[in-house]
């Protein structure tokens, strides 16, 4: 078995021009892989620590502590040690650490290790890296749920809602799926340049027009799903994301700024009643704040038998969190980024928690990213069967769609679930 013998973490600079880590991994055998760690806006309060330098340099967020810490103690304790263990690896990091939530070494020092160490391993090994992680049974393919309007904090625009997300359900295939996603996006900039709306895009590639309320975006994309010739709930459904933790003022109430409102969390359920019940929406991610588990609770019980409701900041990617949400009957699926919780294998045993509890698992990227593409391979190799990694532009998005793409040629199509998902 081949052995650990030099890892070396630097900075490099995310698609938002800001400081992350990379870190390199070199092999006995010569093999040498990497990966670049993603960073949230909208993060939860509960993710785990992600280590920034403070200082002027990069207006204080330089990461050059984390790389410290992975050129220090923690290359001293792994060079040497076997390949192919991820289990093994993530936890003696750590034990070093200390911590339950990675704050003397940072979350963003330990998932640079732990994914370029899953790397090194899967081309030691000779397999890909889908196959490291998942084995012999990684073969579905994720429906991907595509931002194609931004909104919230990561848009400078009048829209509330973070994300406009489509999902190509009705399509035999991946790339099919991405092909339709794809047209419609084209068509939805011609739609919003012919209402002389900007066509300026936000941090996830999607557009970020000033519309006047949170349902226009819908109106606009139904257009185009239709203009694209495509049919509305049939072939393409809409998926949100809220993003609500970010709306909550100091009054405890949901403030829809561009309608000029306030909402309590029973009013902001009975408006996504009202959104159900008249467009084709199938999933809705943070509907309700991360600290809101009374309001969770209702929109649970309103809503969860009808569509899909993720936890993002309310779960933060955390097993033991997820075991509480799944004990009060909170939400039915959970996104998944691997940073919120700092280490592959706990992303990991998070989604297996949820999948034997019939929660639904939606691999994510952050709307920080790179052009690393791990999260494709993780999300082929859990089976999770969604996806989200923004829209069909800019190329730390398209990273993971064409990764996808590559991966189900190696599959000969693999197993694409569409609407099946929800069944
Ligand atoms: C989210 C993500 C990714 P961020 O809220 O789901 O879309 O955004 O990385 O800013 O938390
Ligand atoms: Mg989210």
């Amino acid at each position: 078995m081949s052995i650990i013998t030099h890892i070396e973490a630097f900075e490099v600079l995310d698609s938002r021009g800001n400081p992350t880590v990379k870190v390199g991994i070199e092999l006995s055998d010569g093999v040498r892989e990497s990966a670049i760690v993603p960073s949230g806006a909208s993060t939860g309060k509960r993710e785990a620590l992600e280590l920034r330098d403070g200082g002027d340099r990069y207006l204080g967020k330089g990461v050059q502590k984390a790389c410290g810490n992975v050129n220090g103690v923690i290359r001293e304790a792994l060079i040497g040690a076997e390949i192919g263990n991820q289990e093994k690896i993530d936890s003696l990091m750590r034990g070093i650490d200390g911590t339950f939530n990675y704050s003397a070494l940072g979350a963003n020092a330990i998932l640079g290790v732990s994914m370029a160490y899953a790397r090194a391993s899967a081309r030691s090994l000779g397999v890909p890296l889908y196959r490291y992680l998942g084995g012999a049974n990684a073969c579905v393919l994720p429906v991907p749920m595509l931002n194609i309007i931004n909104g919230g904090s990561h848009a400078d625009n009048t829209v509330d809602f973070q994300e406009y997300m489509i999902m190509p359900l009705g399509f035999e295939s991946f790339s099919e799926g991405l092909r339709a996603s794809a047209e419609v996006y084209q068509h939805l900039k011609k739609i919003l340049s012919e209402k002389g709306e900007v066509t300026a895009i936000g941090d996830e590639g999607g557009f970020a027009p000033n519309l006047k309320n949170n349902e226009e975006p819908i109106e606009v994309i139904l257009q185009a799903v239709e203009r694209a010739g495509y049919r509305a709930g049939e072939h393409i459904a809409i998926a949100l994301d809220v993003a609500s933790s970010e709306l909550v003022g100091e009054d405890g109430l949901y403030d829809l700024k561009g309608e000029g409102r306030k909402l309590t969390s029973s009013e902001l359920v009975e408006y996504y009643e009202k959104l159900v019940a008249k467009y084709p929406i199938v999933s809705i991610e943070d509907g309700l704040s991360e600290d809101d588990w009374g309001g969770w609770k209702i929109l649970t019980e309103k809503l969860g038998q009808k569509i899909q409701l993720v936890g993002d900041d309310l779960f933060v990617t955390n097993v033991d969190i997820l075991r509480e949400g799944i004990e009060k009957k909170i939400a039915n699926a959970i996104l998944v980024k691997p940073n919120q919780i700092g280490s592959i294998s706990q992303s990991m045993q998070t989604m297996r928690l949820a999948q034997r509890n019939r929660y639904r698992c939606v691999m994510s990227h952050r709307s920080g990213e790179s052009e690393d593409s791990f999260i494709a391979d993780f999300a082929v190799a859990l089976n999770c069967g969604e996806i989200k990694t923004g829209s069909t532009a800019r190329s730390e998005r398209m990273a993971k769609y064409n990764r996808l793409i590559e991966i189900e040629r190696e599959l000969a199509g693999g197993e694409y679930l569409g609407w099946k998902i929800f069944s």
